[in-house]
C-alpha cells in the first residue's frame, strides 16, 4: 500500500510537472485530490491491515494528498504568472502609431443661420416663441386681418388638412398666439423661427417648406424708426458692419404702413453687379407696422399700442450670406455640400 501511495504521489507529480496550462492543472486537481479519487480508493484497503499500521498508511495518504496539493498550487502560480506575461506581450500597445481621427458631424447652415440671428434679437431683449406647425386656419390667416375670400389667401396656396386646419403658411400664428396670452397687455418682444409649408413646385428658389423668422414688438409709442434702426442693427450683424439698409413701400395685409427693406449689396458693396443686378441693393426681407386690425383681434387697445413686426426667410439670408444658389441644397442633405460649414475641418 505504501508502494502505491507513493507511486500515485509520482505519477501526480509527473502529469502536474508536464501540465501546461490552467485548464489542464485543474483536470489533474479534479482526478486526484476529488472525494472519490485514488488516494481514498488505496485507503479502502486498509481493513486488511495491523493495527500499528493502520495510522501509518493513514499519515502517508495525507501526506501524498498535501504533496499534490501543493505542487498543484505551486504550478498553478507559475501557469498564472505565464499567461499574464503572454497576455501583456500580445497586448502592447505601441504609442508612437498615428491616432485614428473621429469623423465629427457638423451643424446644418440653416440651423448655423438661424441661431445666429435668434442669438443677434435675444442680446436685443427679444424670446424665442415656438408654436404648432399644423395650425388652426383662424390663427394662420383670420387673426392677421386675411378673412375667408381674401384675395391674399389664393397668393399662398395652402395645404389644409381639413377645412380649418392647414400646415402654416408662415410662422405669424405663433405671434398671433403670443399676442392672445398677453391679453392687451405689453410689452411683447418676440422672434419666431420655425418651418413654414406652401403648395409650391421646388425649384431653385422656391421650396414647398421652408423656414422663416418674424419678429414682433408691440408696446407704447413704438415707431417705424424703431423698426428701420433694428433692422439696420440686424443687416450689419448678418452681412457686415459696412452695409446700410433702405425702406421700400410695399403692401401686406397684416401691417400698415408695409415695407421692403433692402440692404447695400454685400457682393459689390453697393457699385452693381450682376447679382444685385446693377441696383446695388438687394431685397432681405418685409416688414411694417401692426395692422390696428391684427392688435384688436388680439385684444389690444390699437389707440394705447402700437408695433412693429417684421419677416423674412433665413434660406435666402444664408444663400446670401454663404452665396448659395439653390435653395435645394438645404434639403437634399449633400453631405459635401453641408460639411463645407462645418466649424472644425
Ligand atoms: C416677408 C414678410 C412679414 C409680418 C411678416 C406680422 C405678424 C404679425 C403682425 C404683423 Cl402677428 N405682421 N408679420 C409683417 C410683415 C412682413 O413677412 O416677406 N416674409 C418673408
Amino acid at each position: 500500500m505504501e508502494q502505491q501511495l507513493k507511486a500515485l504521489q509520482t505519477e501526480a507529480l509527473q502529469k502536474i510537472e508536464a501540465a501546461d496550462n490552467l485548464k489542464d492543472l485543474n483536470d489533474i486537481r479534479v482526478a486526484y485530490l476529488g472525494k472519490k479519487g485514488p488516494v481514498t480508493e488505496i485507503l479502502k484497503g486498509m481493513g486488511k491491515l495491523s493495527a500499528e499500521e493502520r495510522p501509518k498508511m493513514g499519515a502517508l495518504g495525507n501526506e501524498v494528498r498535501g504533496a499534490i496539493a501543493s505542487s498543484i498550487e505551486a504550478k498553478q502560480t507559475v501557469l498564472e504568472q505565464a499567461e499574464i506575461q503572454k497576455q501583456l506581450e500580445n497586448e502592447t500597445i505601441d504609442v508612437t502609431l498615428p491616432g485614428r481621427s473621429v469623423k465629427t458631424g457638423c451643424q446644418h447652415p440653416l440651423t448655423r443661420v438661424v441661431e445666429e440671428i435668434e442669438d443677434l434679437f435675444i442680446s436685443m431683449g427679444y424670446t424665442v416663441a415656438e408654436g404648432p406647425e399644423v395650425e388652426k386656419d383662424y390663427y394662420n390667416f383670420e387673426a392677421l386681418n386675411l378673412p375667408k375670400g381674401h384675395p391674399a389667401r389664393d397668393m399662398q396656396d395652402s395645404f389644409y388638412i381639413t377645412e380649418d386646419i392647414l400646415m402654416r403658411t408662415h410662422t405669424s400664428p405663433v405671434q398671433a398666439r403670443t399676442m392672445e396670452k398677453h391679453k392687451g397687455q405689453g410689452p411683447v418682444k418676440i422672434i419666431c423661427p420655425g418651418k413654414v409649408y406652401r403648395r409650391d413646385n421646388d425649384d431653385a428658389t422656391h421650396s414647398h417648406q421652408f423656414t422663416q423668422i418674424e419678429g414682433l414688438v408691440i408696446d407704447e409709442n413704438i415707431s417705424m424708426g424703431d423698426l428701420k434702426g433694428t433692422l439696420e442693427v440686424f443687416a450689419k450683424k448678418m452681412f457686415g458692419e459696412d452695409r446700410e439698409i433702405r425702406l421700400r413701400p410695399s403692401f401686406f395685409p397684416f401691417t400698415e404702413p408695409s415695407v421692403e427693406v433692402d440692404v447695400s449689396c454685400m457682393f459689390c458693396g453697393g457699385e452693381g453687379c450682376n447679382i444685385c443686378k446693377g441696383t446695388g441693393w438687394i431685397e432681405i426681407l418685409g416688414a411694417g407696422m401692426v395692422h390696428p386690425n391684427v392688435l384688436e383681434m388680439a385684444g389690444f387697445d390699437s389707440k394705447k399700442y402700437t408695433g412693429f413686426a417684421f419677416g423674412m426667410g433665413p434660406e435666402r439670408i444664408a444663400m446670401l450670406k454663404y452665396g448659395i444658389d439653390d435653395i435645394r441644397h438645404f434639403y437634399t442633405n449633400d453631405v459635401r455640400f453641408l460639411k463645407q460649414f462645418s466649424v472644425h475641418q
